[in-house]
This record gives structure tokens, C-alpha cells and sequence, in this order.
């Protein structure tokens, strides 16, 4: 018999590595999507099936973690061995836009399901996973971050995270549910979100280098993230929920890099080199060869509160879980990089292509000297 698992916020980044990932596995994968006045499936639209062929494993529910009502009804009807709570609200700088929603459901979004699981009595059936988050740690009390390490939260998405982790670990102590918490550090893919600093990054600097954007505008290039590449991280969320018991995990690769390095690192893959000149407001990153600004820093981009630095130590995963991961910053640029060059090539402007005289790609290949 097939596993049958349910994943909050399918359309996202995350969501959609681990749809994928469990659909290999041979799971039946339910998932949670908003209703939205354009489409917001993008990611997932590969894996569709039409619902009236046989042996169909891939299944799509409305719903939205602030309606309670909704999420124990899909629960009942879906009878899910496995739930990946990965809806949220996800923006640091948007929860400062937008406190209460993030709090609600961030938050009280995770309640909703552990308590549709203990309403419907599924204690003992329902596996429960949490996206939590590196984001706990904050202001930086220990280098590198583990298990132990002291939270302190520095956003209102933060601390409604933080919420979502202690009411997972309580729900697991009161109820004896196998509730685990993943405190994941960043990941990014070719499909992370456009507003998030990596995929800002590598889409400005195609659309830059294709002279289709002038400048990128950025906040606090000194922040350090640790970076790992998103679908080696939806393996350790399944794999946590594989033990004998459940427990809580830090995922991350152990290396840290600034903005300023993640920015050099595209534009080199892009064949162009950053310098950097001026301090705070002022800096800005330069074209070595042109002398054309590139980088501008805007301070509309600072968040009221900021976490400096995130380095993880993910040595219980490694241990326990037998988890490692498997791409590195380099890599991870490379892949984000090509995926956004082919996006942009599709969109070069028409004049452009149409003076070709081999093929589109040949042509636009060669104007640009790639
Ligand atoms: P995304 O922002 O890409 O995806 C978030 C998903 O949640 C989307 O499917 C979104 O739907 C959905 N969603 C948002 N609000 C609601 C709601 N009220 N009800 C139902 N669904 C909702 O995030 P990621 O995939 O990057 O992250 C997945 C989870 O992991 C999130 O909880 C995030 O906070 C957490 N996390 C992420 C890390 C990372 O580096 N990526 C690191 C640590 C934790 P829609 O598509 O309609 O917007
Ligand atoms: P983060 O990711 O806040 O770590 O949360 P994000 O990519 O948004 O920011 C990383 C760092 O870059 C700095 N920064 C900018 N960020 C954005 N988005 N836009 C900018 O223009 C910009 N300029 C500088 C930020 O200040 C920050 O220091 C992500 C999300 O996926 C969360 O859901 C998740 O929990 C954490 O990672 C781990």
C-alpha cells in the first residue's frame, strides 16, 4: 500500500521539491493550494494529472492555513500518514508589512493542524512535520548554531515561527504526536522565489548582463547566510519523519557568505567582475572593465530589525539521519545562473532576433559572446 502524505504551501519552492521527491518514493501526495486570480501553480504544473485516468497519485486541495474548518475537513478526507507543514507566510521583511496575517498563519496555522490531527483522533496515524526555520536564532548567541543554541527572534515572522516550533514540540510531549521540527537554513534553487536575495540577485545580473536591466537595487550587503541547494534539503525532511522517534533537526551546510559574496560569485559565472567602492549607503558595485555602477545599495531594503550572521551545524542530521548535502555555493550560482539565462533568452527582445541568420540561439549566442 502506498504512503499517503499531505503538503501545506505545494505551490511553493520547497512544496514543489517535495511533491516530486515523494511521488518517487511511490507516495500518493495530496496537497494544500490558495485560491488566487492568476495562476499560481507554476511549479507544480509537471506533476498534474488529469483526475480522471486511472491510477492518478497526485491530488490538489483549496485551502489556506487561517481556516480551521478546511484543513480538519482535507485532513479527514485525506487520511495522510505524513503532513509537511511548509505554508507560511515566508517573507522576513513582508511579516514587518504584515505582522498579524504572518502571525496567523505562521503561527496559529500550525496549530490549526495539530489540532485537526488530535480532533480526528489521528495521534498515533499522522506523522507531522514543521518547516522551522534558522531565522529562531536571531541575534547571534553561538557560532555555528545547532540543536541547543538559545533562540531570539528578530521578526514577526521569527517569532511566529517560534511559536510553531514549541507548540510542534509540546503537541509532540502532551499528545505523544511523531511531530518533528526541521530548523532549516536558507535554501535557494533555480525556482526560489524572485523576491528572495539569491534569486533577486542571479535574475538581475542575466537581465543586466543581456542589457535588459540597468542596475540592482539592494539592502544590507553585509548579512551571511548559510546557503543549500533546496532539493537536498526536502530529503532530510522525509527522512526525519522515517526514525523511530521523532525529534528536532538543524539542516545547513556549515559554510557561511555575505550578500557582497553572493553577488560576486553571479556576476563572475556571468563573466563579469564586481568591484566595490564607497561604505553603507554609499557602496556601490562596479563593472571592473566598464566602470558602469551595477549594484546600487537602496536602504528601502533594510529590515527594522536584521539577522547579521546564520551558520548552521547540522552534525546531529549528518549522524542520526545519515544526511549530507550535496551542492555548494559555487555550484548552486552555476544552476540558478543558467536556469535564469535561459528565462531571459527567452524573453530577448524580438528585434533582436529577428536579424538572425542561423538559428535564435545561435544568433542571440553570438551578439552577446556567451
Ligand atoms: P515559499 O514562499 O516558496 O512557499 C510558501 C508556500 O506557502 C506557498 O505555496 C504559498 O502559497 C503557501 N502559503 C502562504 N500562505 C499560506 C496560507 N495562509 N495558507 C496556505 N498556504 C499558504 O516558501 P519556501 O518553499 O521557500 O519555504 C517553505 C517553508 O519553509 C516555509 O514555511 C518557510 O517559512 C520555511 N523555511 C524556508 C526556508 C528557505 O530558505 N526556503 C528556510 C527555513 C524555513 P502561494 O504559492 O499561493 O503563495
Ligand atoms: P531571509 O532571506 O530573510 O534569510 O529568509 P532573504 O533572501 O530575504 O534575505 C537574506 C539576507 O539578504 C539581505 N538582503 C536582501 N534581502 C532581500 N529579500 N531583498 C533585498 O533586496 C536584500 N538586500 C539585502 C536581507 O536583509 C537578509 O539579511 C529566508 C526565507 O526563506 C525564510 O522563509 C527562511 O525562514 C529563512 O530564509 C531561513
Amino acid at each position: 500500500m502506498s504512503k499517503v502524505a499531505l503538503i501545506t504551501g505545494i505551490t511553493g519552492q520547497d512544496g514543489a521539491y517535495l511533491a516530486e521527491f515523494l511521488l518517487e518514493k511511490g507516495y500518493i501526495v495530496h496537497g494544500i493550494k490558495r485560491r488566487s486570480s492568476s495562476f499560481n501553480t507554476a511549479r507544480i504544473d509537471h506533476l498534474y494529472k488529469d483526475p480522471h485516468e486511472r491510477n492518478v497519485n497526485f491530488f490538489m486541495h483549496y485551502g489556506d492555513l487561517t481556516d480551521s474548518t478546511n484543513l480538519i475537513r482535507i485532513i479527514q478526507e485525506v487520511q495522510p500518514d505524513e503532513i509537511y507543514n511548509l505554508a507560511a507566510q515566508s517573507h522576513v521583511q513582508v511579516s514587518f508589512e504584515t505582522p498579524e496575517y504572518t502571525a496567523n498563519s505562521d503561527a496559529i496555522g500550525t496549530l490549526r493542524i495539530l489540532e485537526a490531527i488530535r480532533i480526528l483522533g489521528f495521534e498515533k496515524k499522522t506523522k507531522f512535520y514543521q518547516a522551522s526555520t534558522s531565522e529562531l536564532y536571531g541575534k547571534v548567541r553561538e557560532i555555528p548554531q545547532k540543536e541547543t543554541t538559545p533562540f531570539c527572534p528578530r521578526s514577526p515572522y521569527a517569532v511566529a515561527k517560534l511559536y510553531a516550533y514549541w507548540i510542534t514540540v509540546n503537541y509532540r510531549e502532551a499528545y505523544g504526536i511523531f511531530a518533528c521540527n526541521g530548523i532549516l537554513f536558507n535554501h535557494e534553487s533555480p525556482i526560489r522565489g524572485e523576491t528572495f536575495v539569491t534569486r533577486k540577485i542571479t535574475m538581475a545580473a542575466t537581465r543586466i548582463k543581456y542589457g535588459m536591466q540597468d542596475r540592482l537595487y539592494l539592502g544590507n550587503l553585509d548579512s551571511k547566510r548559510d546557503w543549500g541547494f533546496a532539493k537536498d534539503y526536502v530529503e532530510a525532511m522525509w527522512l526525519m519523519l522515517q526514525q523511530e522517534g521523532p525529534d528536532d533537526y538543524v539542516i545547513a551546510t556549515g559554510e557561511t557568505h555575505s550578500v557582497r559574496e553572493f553577488i560576486e560569485l553571479t556576476f563572475k559565472e556571468l563573466g563579469i567582475e564586481i568591484i566595490w567602492q564607497g561604505k553603507g549607503e554609499e557602496e556601490v558595485g562596479i563593472d571592473a572593465i566598464t566602470n558602469k555602477v551595477l549594484v546600487e545599495v537602496d536602504p528601502e531594503y533594510y529590515r527594522p530589525t536584521e539577522v547579521e550572521v546564520l551558520i548552521g551545524d547540522s552534525s546531529k542530521a549528518r549522524r542520526k539521519l545519515g544526511w549530507k548535502p550535496k551542492v555548494r555555493l559555487e555550484e548552486l550560482v552555476k544552476m540558478m545562473v543558467k536556469s535564469d539565462e535561459e528565462e531571459v533568452l527567452k524573453s530577448y527582445p524580438a528585434e533582436k532576433l529577428a536579424s538572425s541568420p542561423e538559428t535564435e540561439e545561435d544568433s542571440i549566442k553570438s551578439e552577446l559572446d556567451i
